[in-house]
């Protein structure tokens, strides 16, 4: 059937004459969408099992989501961060309580929340620890995604990502990921702060050894570093908890957020910190055009109130518990690993069968989406509003891909 899809050749070559190949799409024209579930130009319906990278956690269109940015488009929808607004209050100091923390830094993509993050923990180095100027240095981990930007790649361990972009923005170590004791050497008087992905994704939904999280925690603590954990993609519900890092207990320094803050309608991160951190920042600092803009404060603060009433870190965790026993049932028919928390699932499939990409082109003929990562892996990631019924259903689709 994939052949079929690509009956609808002019959409698809029309996107490839006036792009440039940054993507491999699989050879789907989505039109609609609601909740769980995307309607294709043709009218065939597929089950999202991606939902945006995890930008999508209260499905497509929710309706509170929805209704918070029509009245907003109708209202006020962007003043720059030369005045304040209406909704701007509500979202910082609501999304402050649900971190816990002093104070919210809004920026738009999960990059620049990244970059914000690297430049307040560096001049937090020099200002506050006493770093010697200019050597102020980040520990990062092996397997990395925190984005694309020159910087960000300087300290990717992914080629592809970080191939020819050179010259490489110094001041970053590259350690193991799950090796605490690698981590901790890794640490001198230079060492401003250990960045983090709890979980890593795009690695293919690696989960750290119990233990690792509340390690980091510590060294940092004694080593008067900055923990900042990036849960761009492993936050706001997507793992059963609030944050990733909330299953150990563990409480960052600095929370990096994106993707389902801005409920899958418009584009919102934020960097969370206490004052003794976020407060190096003076006027004409750091900045964004768009950064904390009405629309994005007003869908982002109901996004916020969702995750406060715990319902979509309840079903995380119960609908995350049936979608990995189905998934743990595979293993030996198709599949040799299965790792994730809640309803987020890295799954090494048999390179002997396919590779991640044919199962997802496979799953696509079947009516579902997905997204391999590297080689043989998928990750699911489906909206947290999928049904019992749903989850059963793509598990259904992929046994039969797997079969053959
Ligand atoms: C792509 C995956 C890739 C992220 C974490 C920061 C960012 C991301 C943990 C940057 C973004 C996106 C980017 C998108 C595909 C997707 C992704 F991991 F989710 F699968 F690439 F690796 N921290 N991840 O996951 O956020 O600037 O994109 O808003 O670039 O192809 P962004």
């Amino acid at each position: 059937m994939i052949d079929d899809m690509l009956r609808t050749p002019e959409a698809i070559r029309d996107a490839e004459r006036w792009t440039a190949h940054n993507y491999h799409p699989l050879p789907v024209v989505i039109s609609s969408a609601e909740g769980s579930w995307l309607t294709d130009v043709d009218g065939r319906r597929y089950l999202d099992c991606l939902a945006g990278y995890s930008a999508l956690n209260f499905g497509h269109r929710h309706p509170t989501l929805i209704a918070a940015a029509h009245a907003q488009l109708d209202r006020l929808t962007l003043t720059s961060r030369a005045f304040v607004h209406d909704q701007f209050a509500d979202f910082c100091r609501e999304l402050a309580e649900l971190c816990g923390k002093d104070l919210v830094l809004p920026m738009n993509t999960g990059a620049e929340a990244v970059e914000t993050g690297i430049k307040v923990a560096r001049k937090w180095g020099y200002q506050v620890k006493g770093v010697a100027p200019g050597m102020a240095n980040i520990v990062v981990a092996e397997g990395n995604f925190h984005g694309r930007t020159t910087t960000i790649v300087s300290f990717s361990t992914d080629e592809d990502a970080r191939a020819d972009f050179g010259p490489y923005t110094p001041g970053f170590t590259v350690v193991p990921y799950g090796d605490l004791a690698a981590l901790s050497a890794a640490i001198d008087e230079n060492t401003v702060a250990v960045l983090l992905e709890p979980i890593q994704g795009e690695q293919g939904v690696v989960v750290p050894p119990e233990g690792y999280l509340p390690g980091v925690r510590r060294v940092c603590t004694e080593q008067n570093v900055l923990f900042i954990a990036d849960e761009i993609q492993s936050g706001l519900g997507r793992t059963g908890d609030t944050f990733a890092c909330d299953h150990e207990g563990v409480t960052p320094d600095m929370y990096l957020l994106g993707k389902a803050l801005g409920g899958g309608i418009v584009p919102v991160s934020a960097v969370a910190a206490n004052t003794d951190v976020l407060g190096v920042l003076r006027p004409g600092q750091h900045g964004s055009t768009f950064g904390g803009n009405p629309l994005a404060c007003a869908v982002a603060t109901e996004v916020v109130r969702l995750l406060a009433t715990g319902e979509f870190q309840r079903r995380s965790t119960e609908l995350g518990a049936r979608l990995h026993a189905g998934l743990r049932s595979l293993v030996g028919k198709g599949l040799v690993a299965v790792r994730g928390r809640g309803l987020w699932a890295g799954l090494d499939i048999d390179p002997a069968l396919m590779s991640g990409r044919e199962a997802c082109e496979r799953l696509a003929e079947r009516g579902v989406l997905a997204k391999d990562t590297h080689g043989a892996t998928i990750r699911l990631a489906p909206p947290l509003v999928i049904t019992e019924e749903e989850i059963d259903h793509a598990v259904a689709q992929l046994a039969a891909v797997l079969a053959g």
